[in-house]
């Protein structure tokens, strides 16, 4: 599910068995319209069969990109990303580039990409769902703006024996507990559904709240953020990220105000040449 077009409504792109992907845009009425398939130099793309569509502003440049994965049985690549050659709002490819590990394509069967800063270390990482149910965790190792990955930790151990750890994974993430990580939800081709909750410790973590503000560099208060001076300084940025690590607003030294944003966990992060670190985890109220 993405924006696709701008408009303010949720649309879906689809991947198929037939490996092309098909864009539905969201009408007035809540309904999905057909708005055809997605195309690259003017034709449709098509991919090796089962073919997985992430939908990301994969270069940071304001405009969505498509990351894709397919089934690819014998083909020298299963990941790559079309760049976004048009508008944000009106998308147009050209040519894909093989998204890389350690300098070699993937060619894992059926692979599913997904592109999210997952440890929150302000650098989005890709997580591979692939064949026999295993779900890869690649550290971004580059910049958030050109990714760069070599190794892999399991996320869901491989099972080529009994097929029950859900095979092949079709992989997203939200966070389900509303706990302010990103939970994992695969389903397989046996039509299971699986949650698997984010367990990751946190460590120490100063957290506040609408009722209680503690944090020494940063208070908040009926949705108002104070932000010390002392942690604003030349070299870096203050921005607040939401639990997807998103964007959502830029902060500065003194007062911030957050009444617009949807109650939710969120977090203070300062920023250098694209590196971010934590320095508050905020949990808005209503
Ligand atoms: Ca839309
Ligand atoms: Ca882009
Ligand atoms: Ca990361
Ligand atoms: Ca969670």
């Amino acid at each position: 599910m993405c924006d696709w077009n701008n408009d303010g409504r949720l649309d879906l792109i689809t991947g198929e068995r037939l490996g092309y992907f098909t864009v539905f845009l969201r009408t007035d009425s809540g309904t999905l319209a057909n708005a055809g398939r997605i195309q690259a130099h003017g034709v449709d793309i098509v991919t090796s069969n089962n073919s997985w569509p992430t939908v990301c502003d994969w270069n940071r440049d304001g405009r969505k990109d498509l990351l894709v994965g397919q089934e690819g049985v014998d083909q020298p690549c299963n990941v790559y990303v079309y760049l976004n050659e048009g508008t944000d709002s009106v998308p147009v490819f050209g040519d894909s580039t093989p998204v890389l590990h350690s300098g070699i394509p993937f060619n894992d069967c059926r692979c599913v990409p997904v592109f999210l800063d997952l440890d929150r270390d302000g650098r989005r990482d890709l997580i591979l769902g692939e064949w026999y149910s295993s779900v890869r965790f690649y550290q971004n190792v580059g910049t958030d703006t050109n990714p760069a990955f070599t190794t892999f930790v399991n996320l869901v151990e491989p099972d080529p024996d009994s097929f029950l750890n859900g095979n092949p994974p079709r992989v997203n993430f939200t966070d389900w507990d509303g706990d302010g990580d990103m939970d994992m939800i695969t389903c397989d081709y046996y039509g299971s559904v699986f949650l698997r909750r984010n367990i990751t410790a946190t460590g120490v973590e100063e957290t506040m709240n609408d009722e209680r503000g503690t944090m020494s560099a940063a208070t908040i208060v009926r949705r108002v953020l104070n932000l010390q001076s002392a942690i604003c300084n030349l070299q870096s940025e203050i921005i607040l990220l939401d639990a997807a690590g998103r964007r959502v607003l830029m902060l500065k030294s003194g007062s911030n105000d957050l009444s617009r944003l949807a109650p939710g966990v969120y977090f203070v992060h300062s920023a250098i040449d694209n590196r971010q670190s934590q320095i508050a985890r905020v949990v808005l109220t209503r």
